[in-house]
């Protein structure tokens, strides 16, 4: 980790740049996969996932007999603890739903405004050396609770041409039975033009490397909605004299060991505070399994010792994805936080709580996005359609305002369809 004591303000954009990739070259890379998808669907994706995932699939549906397997795979410790945060999760997500809206502008002119689920929902969760299951439970539980009719997970099959157990168990224990054993781009391209097994979806979710970023990106260009822009995970942590270096260095770690690409950031009020961070990284990872990803990630990183005005600015400049306040009256500084995707109070608030099972989603927006995007919720999940119902009261004192505004806009078929229904009314 680079240190820096109060930079210049000038120098900031700089200290926060993200570890950026080249979009352009992933996409040209990207393009013709989901042009063979687009071609010969299914038995494309069979020679795709022999040539990345170096396996031989022929159904690519998880059948009910691997799902059984995986059930008596997971131990039962596993199994409770995903049905605690399922629970948590289903707690927050469902009281996130919005009652039905009325709102009668002017008297009998009633407008109304319904959640509506997204029919077709695709969900994507990576395989590779970390299984994320929790984001399984991140995705499908807002997804059923929205009342998505159709949902379908797609996964990369391991060399064996198995689906991770515990994927397969948490895809279960919400409800979801379509799991396809499909990965990377051509995963993503099933999903937007859809294959003879794998259905057409209408908004994809889910992380996953640049390839499927890309993918996503690309799906938007025919029609689909995607979660949001993603890029590499990212923490922010602001400690204060009050904060234990144990607890911040485990925090950042977390994060870092993600990804190479990870980027973690520390903020401090004083040069003494990030000296014994630093001590306190060093020795706890010299312990942790993914040492090799983490130090990787913490050569992207920064920790920078500013006042605490200066250093709110910071923050809501960088824009975490995840923000932890390892401060003694956090809500103070929470208040002041206009960026961020999601934030960790106190001292006893790691982001991993949030990654798993406090009951927020971790599908988050990275790169600077929580400026301007929220992160998944049931919201993520649902169109809104308006609705209005205008009564004859209602036309009488409505149709002249629409009449005058229809004439001054020189749309005459406009003010038409309310004079005559205004004529009707007064004939009668
Ligand atoms: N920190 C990740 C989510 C995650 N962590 C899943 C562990 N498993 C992105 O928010
Ligand atoms: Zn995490």
């Amino acid at each position: 980790m680079k240190v820096f004591i109060n930079p210049d303000k000038s120098s900031w954009s700089q200290l926060l740049k993200r570890p950026t990739m080249d979009l352009e070259e992933i996409e040209q890379k990207v393009r013709p996969v989901m042009e063979m998808v687009k071609q010969k669907g299914d038995s494309a994706l069979r020679q795709l996932t022999r040539q990345f995932d170096g396996v031989d699939v022929e159904d690519f549906q998880v059948p009910e007999s691997e799902f059984e397997e995986a059930e008596k795979l997971v131990d039962s410790q596993l199994k409770t603890a995903i049905l605690t945060a399922k629970s948590n999760i289903e707690a927050f997500h469902k009281a996130q739903e919005q009652p039905e809206l009325v709102v009668e502008t002017m008297q009998g002119v009633k407008c109304y405004r319904r959640s509506v689920g997204i029919e077709k929902v695709g969900l994507y969760i990576p395989g590779g050396t970390a299984p994320l299951f929790s984001t399984v439970l991140m995705l499908a539980v807002p997804a059923r609770l929205a009342g998505c009719r159709e949902i379908v997970l797609c996964t990369p099959p391991n060399k064996e041409g198995k689906v991770h157990p515990a994927i397969l168990y948490t895809a279960r224990v919400v409800g979801i039975s379509r799991v396809f054993k499909v990965g990377g781009a051509q995963a993503i391209a099933a999903l937007t033009f859809g294959t003879e097994t794998i259905p057409q979806v209408y908004k994809i979710f889910g992380p996953g490397n640049q390839y499927v970023t890309a993918a996503k990106q690309l799906s938007t260009r025919f029609g689909l909605a995607i979660d949001m822009p993603a890029g590499p995970s990212e923490v922010a942590i602001y400690a204060d004299g009050t904060a234990s270096p144990e607890f911040v260095a485990a925090d950042l770690l977390s994060q870092a060991e993600h990804g190479s690409d990870s980027q973690v950031v520390l903020v401090a009020n004083s040069q003494a505070m990030i000296q014994q961070v630093q001590k306190a990284i060093e020795t706890q990872l010299a312990a942790l399994p993914r040492a090799g990803v983490a130090s990787q990630a913490l050569k992207n990183s920064v920790a920078i010792v500013l006042n605490e005005n200066e250093a709110i600015e910071l923050l809501n400049e960088y824009g975490a994805e995840h923000l932890i306040l390892s401060v003694s009256e956090p809500w103070r500084i929470a208040n002041q936080i206009v960026n961020a995707g999601s934030v960790f109070l106190g001292h006893l608030t790691p982001e991993s709580a949030g990654d798993y099972a406090s009951g927020t989603n971790h599908t988050l927006p990275t790169n600077g996005y929580a400026k301007m995007y929220s992160g998944v919720s049931l919201d993520s999940f649902v169109k809104k359609i308006t609705y209005q119902e205008i009564s004859p009261e209602g036309l009488k004192v409505l149709g002249p305002v629409v009449e005058k505004m229809a004439e001054a806009e020189e749309l005459q078929a406009h003010k038409n369809a309310v004079t005559v229904r205004l004529n009707a009314l007064r004939d009668v």
